[in-house]
């Protein structure tokens, strides 16, 4: 929805339309903030930021610099300015350096902000740290993420990043960075970044084994090529940008709706709940007796190999093979015990077998109401039916009487599937001799086992 508010607006800001409607496109991250506090003249802060003493003490302020002094002589990360809070001895009040202007994320799904912050290890206190504030009104903050502390194994700037995904949506949301430092150690801080975007999302939302799909959306993936996992376990990627993750389905996996999980090489793991369908290869994937399908694929060699059924630890059910490409096979059912999902095994000629998991469904008959529902002796009754097998079954009137049921079996005139999409009908003719009276129709269907229509005839004598 917000996706498609971000649009709408577009549409209303002629201005901005062009590069807006190509935002929503392509779901890319937005910089709403980036601030390197190279345009400031040290010791000024920079247009826009501003600063406020948190707790009681000797005053002091965050400044720009253009060189570490308490460690001395590291440079900005961008040239020629860093920001600077000077450490002092006790007591000594925190500082939250803060941007004056909120921001508007209102479009928005995902908020991020990242910022280089510089750590030292020596004679460092734990108390000294960044903490990322967040104000939706300008006057309160709140705490964003979990105190970064100063100290760390080697002296350096490293990059850091806090989730602000709770404060997407909103029309107007200051940030801030509350510094903490005792006596000898500076808080620095530099590049700080504010994005915003999309959630998360794969284009398209399904695919099956060897497809490919693309990740888009969220705060940015990071120029590094991390890992994309699916339903906990690991897939191929194929191509990885800030701004889309190409991925393929490189192995056969469980039909279903799937997490997909971003682990980018710089920043926490993007979870996705839900957020792919992986198909079965089999189409159809469900069927009876006589139900033609294929299965896409890799591998398979040019020789024709075998393809059957199988359930846990039970026998093989060996399918007939009509046709055999390296990517592509055909096959029917030609006979099967019971309704169930059964994993699909490919066994090419000269290579390994291929499990498909979980991807083929035998189905029981279904069956719609007769048309007509009611007539005399002779009457032609056409059964609308899907998974009705090739092979003829059975038909019979059943009535539950007294002193025993009554059965009469129907002369099967017509049982006719698509073996393809299973569709079918059945037609049969209303036997004669029976007594006037509302039946059961009992259809004994490719599985062997009978389904029942209740009341689904009434028998008229003239
Ligand atoms: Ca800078």
């Amino acid at each position: 929805m917000k996706s498609f508010k971000a649009c709408a607006s577009a549409l209303a800001l002629a201005a901005a339309f062009v590069a807006l409607i190509a935002t929503c496109a392509s779901a890319a991250p937005v910089t709403l903030l980036s601030e390197n506090f190279d345009a400031a003249t040290p010791p000024a802060l920079p247009a826009g930021w501003s600063m406020a003493l948190v707790g009681s003490g000797i005053a002091r302020a965050w400044v720009t610099d253009t060189v570490t002094h308490r460690p001395s002589g590291y440079s900005p990360v961008s040239a020629p300015n860093l920001a600077c809070l000077n450490a002092s001895s006790i007591p000594f009040p925190s500082v939250r350096l803060y941007c004056t202007t909120g921001l508007d994320t209102t479009p928005y799904d995902r908020l991020k902000i990242s910022f280089q912050m510089f750590h030292d290890p020596s004679y460092n206190d734990p108390v000294d740290a960044v903490q990322v504030q967040v104000s939706t009104d300008g006057s309160t903050w709140q705490n964003a993420g979990d105190p970064i502390a100063m100290i760390a194994e080697t002296a350096g700037w490293q990059q850091h990043e806090v989730n602000l995904s709770a404060y997407a949506g909103m029309a107007s949301v200051r940030v801030g960075l509350l510094g903490t430092c005792y006596i000898f150690h500076d808080c620095y801080v530099d590049d700080i970044l504010v994005t915003a975007g999309a959630a998360e999302a794969c284009t398209p939302a399904e695919g099956r084994w060897w497809d490919t799909f693309t990740i888009t959306g969220g705060t940015g993936f990071g120029e590094g090529e991390g890992s994309v996992f699916l339903d906990g376990s690991q897939t191929q990627v194929l191509s990885w940008t800030n701004d889309a993750i190409s991925c393929r389905i490189d192995q056969p996996r469980n039909p279903g709706l799937t997490d997909v999980e971003v682990a980018p090489v710089a920043s926490p793991t993007m979870p996705m709940t839900d957020a792919f369908t992986v198909l079965s290869s089999c189409t159809p994937a469900t069927g009876t007796t006589g139900t033609s399908f294929h299965i896409d694929g890799i591998g398979f060699g040019n020789a024709k190999g075998k393809v059957s059924l199988k359930l846990g630890g039970e026998n093989p059910i060996p399918l007939k093979v009509t046709a055999w490409s390296p990517t592509q096979i055909t096959c029917e059912v030609s006979k099967w015990p019971s309704p169930e999902t059964f994993n699909l095994i490919i066994q090419p000629k000269s290579s390994p077998a291929i499990v498909l998991p979980q991807s083929f469904e035998t189905r029981m008959i279904s069956l719609d109401a007769p048309a007509p529902s009611h007539g005399p002796a002779g009457t032609v009754v056409t059964l609308t039916a899907r998974y009705l097998g090739t092979k003829k079954g059975k038909v019979s009137l059943f009535l539950d009487g007294i002193p025993k049921p009554l059965v009469k079996a129907c002369k099967v005139n017509s049982w006719v599937m698509d073996a393809a999409t299973g569709a079918g009908t059945i037609q049969v003719t209303i036997p004669k001799g029976l007594a006037a009276a509302t039946y059961d129709l009992v259809v004994v269907g490719p599985d062997g086992g009978p389904t029942a229509l209740p009341a689904a005839f009434t028998y008229e004598t003239p």
